[in-house]
């Protein structure tokens, strides 16, 4: 027999709290060491940048994880205080790594370690892939914003999907866009942390079923679902070098054990097994359009996984805190809805209050009313979500049901306040009549808020006398504008180093948190010194755009020329083809030898198309066969260079945005709801060529007219010229117009591919044509020669790109955000230490 003997006392497990880790270069190389040889397994033989990113990562992220579990600490022992969650279907991240390394600031110390091992910092961050989960700037305004939160101490957590695949990458093969799936997971991902023991389990399919209880209550049941798990991965988001650690949660379907188990019992084990695919697929891949809607099933499914598992997990917390006690729910808790993509979570909080915690439909309606918040992004009608009825009958029949229960209290409610009004209750309804019924997501999410706002001054104003006109007129105290921002720390402080130093040393570093301290420059503007050393760190960073061409792309570009930058995603209402246009009137007026005070330019447009946005991709192959032809005629030179930047993404804004002269914002008045590039690029001393749009408006107001260069329609001169617009009248009166329509016309740029630009043109002279660019090509190009005018005088120039960074502090998310908690979240800030 074996005896054993135990202590009589155990002692009590110790595994934390350690000693915080150290923050020199000698404890990062260290770290780094270690991880490298032993989590990585490297050794000299095998030494790659890629490898060598990790290795630092780990380290960086191990300090990140130390002030997570404080925050997380600190936010349990407030006693509950109030939380936000931001609910997003994208989260355009971009690289975490120097942005993980600037918050913490470590930085410098990294840059020391990393070159006291030999290695360059430079190259070990450019091995990162981007989190490319978003498409553009909706995506990346939700990354802008948890950044902000976390600098602010806010606790607020990012609910989102962790997609297998994120935004396609671009190849441009004979001028045309090629996508490539983009499986940026494949060699792990070192930034998040797998919590299964935050699993939810999601229903799908079924039927619902009364059941009656003991005591003669009713209650509705969903039965015979197809359930998946929902696993969460979360990712450290730090605040500015404030202690602070928030959270960004993403959700990975996964299928249920016994799903398989059921199968294997009747023999189909193979199958089974396989079948998971099924439930798996559901996160599989970001949906690549940007402002368009698709009405796939599995994009319904991807919604309505991250509405139910984002409150699932909410509920959760609050029922092992509260029990079933839901009275100060609304009071402690905060939804915010990325425009409607997760507008099911109205209902979806309705059926979790009633169906699984047993609340009246009153006190259930009155929690949610008062816990969720939307933001409309967008007034293109082809943007706006509206789901089959019938899908919804079978994919989520519980939430059809609430969704038309909704409706009748709703319309009750209308009745009462517009008596006899019929037509104002058909246009209000959730429900669209026709051929089919569509539930109209945009007025569930209004009607299930108390909080509905726009992005930019001019949006919310067309919201509210426009597209919600209705709603606003019943709820006009529900309506509020916040205008969009960028986080100074990425898109200034990381990005452009040297000006970052630059202003710091002119006006300390207090911007970086208080971006509106950046009016100190103002000053500076007109001092002689000072502008030369701003055109010199402005030189510096064309230089390093224009080596990164040469180094990666084989492109030559002239540093002497004026950058001239439009990127973002290719859509009609942002005209690239208005910008086209001016190029090729540009290279008329060189054939032509019209070049007296010639200023050269480099124009630069970069963006992906919509796989299935047909004209948008022949916007792209337009591009490419101008450029071919212009670089290549020897009469240009150096006066007229045309580049589609290939693949633009977070990572390559960092380094186009430092690098502009000229930033591009051209969409037709009405259509842009805010634009966010644009303030990117003022942040960085760009000027911008622009129309009264979106957050132009307030780009304009901010720097002053002198500083900025307009152009175009207005809205409401878009709206009246609608009704009488003769695009082949203005290109006849205009004969610089008329040649570059010509061009185009004789095959100048598609000689060996007959008629490929036809649909351009006809888009172009269509009098329907809702974006009006032959309307805006006089007065574009008559503000291009204000821009070269400006530019050839290279003090003036200077002073207004000074100035225009200078005004550019209404712009950080950091004001949004302060703006959207004292209005909407109302959250109390929470010190970490
Ligand atoms: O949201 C940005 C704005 O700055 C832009 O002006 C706006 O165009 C953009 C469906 C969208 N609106 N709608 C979308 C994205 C994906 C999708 O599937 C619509 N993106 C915007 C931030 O406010």
């Amino acid at each position: 027999t074996v005896t054993t003997t135990t202590p009589k006392t155990k002692p009590k497990a110790t595994l934390t709290p350690l000693p915080l880790l150290g923050m020199e270069p000698k404890h990062l190389v260290a770290d780094f060491r270690r991880n490298y040889n032993y989590r990585l397994g490297r050794d000299d033989q095998s030494q790659s940048p890629y490898y060598a990113y990790e290795a630092l990562s780990f380290a960086i992220n191990d300090r990140l994880i130390e002030r997570w579990k404080k925050t997380h600490n600190a936010y349990g022992r407030k006693d509950c205080c109030k939380k936000a969650y931001y609910l997003s279907m994208e989260f355009l991240m971009g690289r975490t790594l120097s942005n993980a390394m600037l918050n913490l600031g470590v930085d410098d110390v990294a840059k020391k370690a990393m070159y006291n091992l030999g290695l360059e910092m430079e190259e070990l961050l450019e091995s990162e892939p981007d989190a490319g989960l978003g498409n553009g700037g909706l995506g990346r305004l939700a990354a802008c914003f948890i950044d902000s939160c976390a600098t602010l101490r806010l606790p607020v957590t990012g609910y989102g999907l962790r997609y297998e695949y994120g935004m396609f990458s671009q190849l441009v093969t004979n001028g045309e866009q090629v996508e490539q799936p983009d499986h940026w997971l494949r060699n792990g991902n070192i930034w998040e942390l797998e919590r299964p023991e935050y699993i939810q389990r999601i229903k799908f399919g079924g039927r619902t079923e009364i059941h009656t209880d003991e005591d003669g209550k009713t209650r509705v049941c969903w039965v015979d679902t197809h359930d998946i798990l929902a696993v969460p991965f979360d990712t450290p988001i730090p605040g500015y070098r404030n202690g602070t650690v928030n959270t960004l949660r993403l959700w990975k379907a996964e299928a249920t054990e016994e799903f398989d188990l059921q199968e294997f019992n009747a023999g189909d084990y193979a199958e089974a097994v396989a079948a998971k695919n099924s439930a798996e697929n559901i996160t599989m891949v970001l949906y690549p359009n940007d402002a368009n809607e698709n009405g796939k099933v599995l994009r319904l499914r991807q919604q309505y996984l991250l509405a139910s598992a984002s409150l699932q997990d909410v509920i959760g917390i609050w029922v092992s805190r509260h029990g079933n006690d839901f009275s100060e729910f609304a009071a402690k808790n905060c939804f915010q809805l990325n425009d409607t993509h997760p507008s099911i979570a109205v209902a979806e909080l309705m059926r979790l209050l009633i169906d699984v915690h047993g609340l009246s439909w009153d006190d259930a309606w009155a929690i949610t009313q008062n816990t969720m918040a939307y933001t409309n992004h967008t007034l293109l009608p082809e943007a706006l979500e509206r789901w089959s009825v019938n899908l919804f009958r079978q994919l989520l029949p519980r939430l059809m049901e609430i969704i038309f229960e909704i409706n009748a209290h709703f319309l009750e409610e209308v009745s009462a306040h517009w008596p006899g009004d019929h037509e104002r209750l058909a246009r209000m309804s959730l429900v669209e009549e026709g051929h089919e019924q569509h539930f109209r997501m945009a007025y569930l999410a209004i009607v299930g808020s108390y909080s509905v706002n726009g992005v930019a001054e001019l949006h919310s104003k067309l919201l509210q006398q426009g597209l919600f006109r209705d709603f606003y007129e019943l709820w006009p105290q529900k309506f509020n504008n916040k205008t969009n921002g960028v986080t100074p720390r990425r898109w200034l402080a990381a990005c452009n180093p040297e000006l970052a130093e630059l202003i710091t040393e002119t006006i300390g570093d207090g911007w970086i948190t208080d971006l509106s301290l950046l009016k100190k420059l103002e000053p500076f503007a007109e001092d002689q010194a000072f502008r030369k050393r701003w055109q010199q760190v402005q030189e510096n960073a064309k230089q390093r755009l224009v080596d990164y061409k040469k180094r990666e792309h084989g492109i030559e570009l002239n540093i002497n020329a004026l950058f001239d930058v439009q990127v973002k995603r290719i859509h009609e209402y942002k005209r690239q083809l208005l910008n086209v246009l001016h190029v090729i009137h540009l290279y008329d007026r060189i054939k032509r030898g019209d070049t007296a005070n010639w200023t050269d330019r480099c124009v630069l447009i970069g963006g992906k198309a919509a796989p299935g946005y047909f004209m948008a991709k022949r916007i792209i192959k337009f591009i490419n066969n101008v450029a071919h032809v212009i670089n290549n005629d020897p009469d240009v030179g150096n006066k007229l260079k045309l580049v589609f930047l290939a693949n633009y993404r977070v990572s390559a804004m960092e380094r186009i945005c430092p690098g502009a002269d000229l930033s591009e914002q051209i969409s037709t008045a009405g259509k842009e709801a805010s634009g966010t590039g644009n303030m990117k690029f003022m942040m960085n001393g760009a000027l911008t060529i622009g129309t009264l749009d979106g957050a132009n408006i307030e780009i304009r107001e901010e720097v002053g007219d002198d500083n900025f260069f307009l152009f175009g329609l207005t809205e409401d001169q878009v709206q009246e010229l609608s009704h009488h617009y003769d695009p082949v009248s203005v290109i006849h009166q205009d004969e610089d117009l008329q040649r570059v329509i010509n061009l185009i016309e004789c095959g100048h740029f598609n000689q060996f591919e007959p008629g490929i630009f036809d649909i351009i043109l006809d888009s172009l002279k269509n009098p329907h044509d809702p974006w009006m660019t032959i309307a805006d090509f006089r007065s574009f190009v008559d503000a291009q020669k204000r821009v070269e005018v400006a530019f050839q005088d290279k003090d003036r120039w200077n002073r207004m790109s000074i100035l225009n960074c200078a005004a550019s502090g209404k712009f950080s998310t950091d004001r949004t955000i302060n703006d959207y908690n004292n209005d909407i979240w109302k959250l109390t800030p929470v010190i970490v230490n």
